[in-house]
């Protein structure tokens, strides 16, 4: 029974490194398909990384030779004779909670892209704020090989992401694109040789890390809520949001700091 728990823990790794949260898709087996315990886990480990003090970065990888290949397909089998599967509650359950709790985590979540990525496997990447992938890394939103369409945020993040002509192809042939296409199309920051991918990821998380939270926070909802606005509106909230940037002490910090020709230590916390 103990051993039954452990195993089921072991499904998502969480480690403190420094200011970094790392949290590690762990079912290598499967490519890191998700399977029942894992949103949970997954869920449980984003929040703590938001809610302790000494995490200024996340960073979300993958453990063996792919990142997630989505959803565990034996687990949602449609049944012939039996009662309908409701994919839209597996969604509204397990999913998307854990898609808003990362686009809203006030600090900066790197992923690291190790291996293939499919079906909500991408767009869980997508949702993160900086997207490194290793060379040999793929891509594919998978949905309409088995009939479904991008879920976990894909609809939006796409088109948002690399444009609505690229977005439809890739989601109505299903196809893989390589890291290297990934990153011409600007749906990741960049691609890095595999055996390099965890040391440049660590080192990306550890200079957002030394970073302003506060800067860190506003910039993401700026970006994000800039989808919805005018300029007139998004010229209304950077006015309200650089206020609140302006009395939060990281300005204080990061002006003395550079009047003084030192680095900045930033100690404002947001969560
Ligand atoms: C898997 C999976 C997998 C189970 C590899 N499931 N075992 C949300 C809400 C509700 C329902 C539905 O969906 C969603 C969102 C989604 O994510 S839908 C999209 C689900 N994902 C896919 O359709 C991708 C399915 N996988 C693949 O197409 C291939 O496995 C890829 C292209 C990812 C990798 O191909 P290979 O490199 O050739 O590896 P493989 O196919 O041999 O996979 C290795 C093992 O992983 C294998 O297990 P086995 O025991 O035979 O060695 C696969 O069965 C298993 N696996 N993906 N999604």
């Amino acid at each position: 029974m103990a051993r039954k728990q452990e195993e089921k823990e072991a499904l998502i790794g969480f480690a403190i490194e420094g200011d970094v949260a790392l949290i590690t898709l762990n079912r290598p087996d499967k490519l890191n398909a998700f399977c029942v315990p894992m949103h949970e886990l997954l869920l449980q480990a984003m929040k703590k990384a938001r809610d302790d003090n000494q995490v200024r970065a996340v960073l979300l990888t993958g453990a063996g030779r792919g990142f997630c290949a989505g959803q565990d397909l034996q687990e949602q089998m449609p049944s012939q004779d039996g009662p309908q599967i409701d994919l839209g509650a597996t969604l509204e359950d397990l999913y998307n909670p854990i898609i808003r709790l990362i686009r809203d985590m006030p600090k900066p979540v790197v992923c690291a892209v190790n291996g293939i990525a499919a079906g909500a496997g991408v767009n869980l990447a997508l949702a993160c704020d900086i997207v490194l992938a290793a060379s040999s890394a793929r891509f594919i939103q998978a949905f309409a090989k088995i009939g479904l369409l991008p879920d976990s945020g894909g609809t939006y993040l796409l088109p948002a992401i690399i444009g609505e002509a690229r977005a439809k192809a890739l989601a109505l042939l299903g196809n893989p694109i390589s890291a290297e296409q990934a990153e011409q199309w600007g749906m990741i920051w960049r691609i890095v040789a595999d055996a390099d991918l965890m040391d440049e990821a660590r080192a990306l998380a550890n200079e957002l890390a030394q970073g302003s939270m506060v800067s860190a926070d506003l910039i993401k909802r700026a970006i994000h809520l800039s989808h919805n606005n005018s300029l007139s509106e998004q010229l209304d909230l950077e006015r309200d949001y650089q206020r609140e940037a302006g009395q939060a002490g990281d300005y204080a910090e990061g002006v003395d700091a550079f009047t003084g020709k030192r680095a900045p230590k930033f100690s404002a916390v947001r969560n």
